[in-house]
């Protein structure tokens, strides 16, 4: 059976974006495959967090992954913090992977921004991390949304590179799982920028604890253009916008871009976005009132991470222990 190693920050709710890109394709995936599935706080504090909404949202970012329908008994769910070996590994990989590749990650450009001065040295060896989350429990697939594709092409870079200069065929090549017709939501604001959880406008995006008023205000509200909607995926061309909410439409209905439009084509977006809203809150709302159910039991989501870190330790630790022996340090 492969294994699977994947993870989500908790620097915010939970999006629609987290939810149709990564956490519902996660699901399916248990029954036939050893998952790992992270809560990685050390990524999250890449940017600024507040120490008090940063524990508030690990443990809310637990209870919607459970909501989900993520298995704690027969998976592994845990907190990247409770791992030592993630960090351990981490700085081994900010000594293999080249200042060239990190250079041509496009996610540090999109997140460090205009002011790169100002961003944390974090962020820029975020890939690097991402890799040790990877490669401390040797796991082979990794499912991701489409935005991440870049960071995995680097973890095998790296895998390679520590494979080649100690003469080991040790860290195994990691393929991505781009799963789901929806792979990147976009921002409801903005249709070229994708929805994310730490976007600054709320109204950028989904939550997935938002109420059914919040969501049809929110999708009513949303940028779009004067046009109907095509009758075919061909019209959606230079339409980011329409496209984006299209593509949700689908993704939420299990169909395509042309089943979408074969029963919307023509309409004005008014009477698309009232049946969206519909179909949000049909599929979203079982998920916000399960999340709260579990939120108001704290301890038990406690009790879940802390198992989960000590399964997840007992495979990162002697993976880390026999690359810290290659690298060739003394152990004493
Ligand atoms: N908009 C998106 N569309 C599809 N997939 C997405 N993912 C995130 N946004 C979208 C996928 O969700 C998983 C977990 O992401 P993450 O929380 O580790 O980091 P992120 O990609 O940086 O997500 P956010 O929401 O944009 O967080 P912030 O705002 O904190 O940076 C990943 O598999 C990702 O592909």
């Amino acid at each position: 059976m492969q294994r699977i190693f994947s993870g989500i920050q908790p620097s915010g709710i939970p999006t629609l974006g987290n939810y149709l890109g990564a956490i519902r394709n996660w699901v399916p995936l248990q029954r036939d495959h050893e998952c790992l599935w992270c809560v990685v706080d050390l990524h999250a504090i890449t940017a600024w967090q507040d120490p008090a909404a940063l524990t508030q949202q690990t443990r809310e970012m637990a209870a919607v992954l459970l909501a989900c329908g993520i298995d704690p008994d027969k998976h592994i769910l845990f907190l990247q913090s409770s791992v030592r070996a993630h960090a351990q590994l981490a700085w081994i990989f900010n000594c293999v992977a080249r200042l060239g590749w990190l250079n041509r990650m496009t996610q540090f450009k999109d997140k460090a921004g205009k002011d790169r001065e100002a961003a944390s040295s974090g962020l820029y060896v975020y890939p690097n991390l991402m890799a040790a989350d990877i490669h401390a429990y040797h796991a082979t697939r990794v499912p991701v949304g489409d935005d991440q594709r870049q960071h995995l092409e680097l973890a095998n870079d790296i895998a390679q590179k520590f494979n080649h200069d100690y003469g080991v065929e040790f860290f195994p090549a990691i393929e991505p799982l781009i799963l789901g017709p929806a792979a990147r939501v976009m921002s409801l604001r903005d249709g070229t920028k994708k929805m994310s959880k730490s976007d600054p406008s709320e109204q950028s995006r989904i939550n997935l604890n938002d109420d059914p008023d919040a969501i049809a205000l929110k999708i009513r509200r949303a940028k779009t253009d004067p046009e109907p909607l095509p009758s075919e995926p061909a019209g959606l061309e230079g339409r980011a916008e329409a496209r984006n909410l299209v593509g949700i439409y689908a993704a939420l209905a299990g169909t395509d871009h042309a089943g979408v439009l074969r029963e919307h084509g023509g309409k004005g977006f008014g009477a698309f976005k009232e049946a969206l809203a519909a179909l949000l809150v049909e599929k979203l709302s079982p998920i916000a009132g399960e999340t709260r159910r579990l939120l108001a039991d704290p301890a038990t989501i406690d009790r879940v991470l802390r198992a989960g870190a000590e399964r997840a330790a007992a495979i990162a630790d002697p993976i880390v222990a026999e690359t810290e022996r290659l690298v060739g340090f003394l152990r004493v």
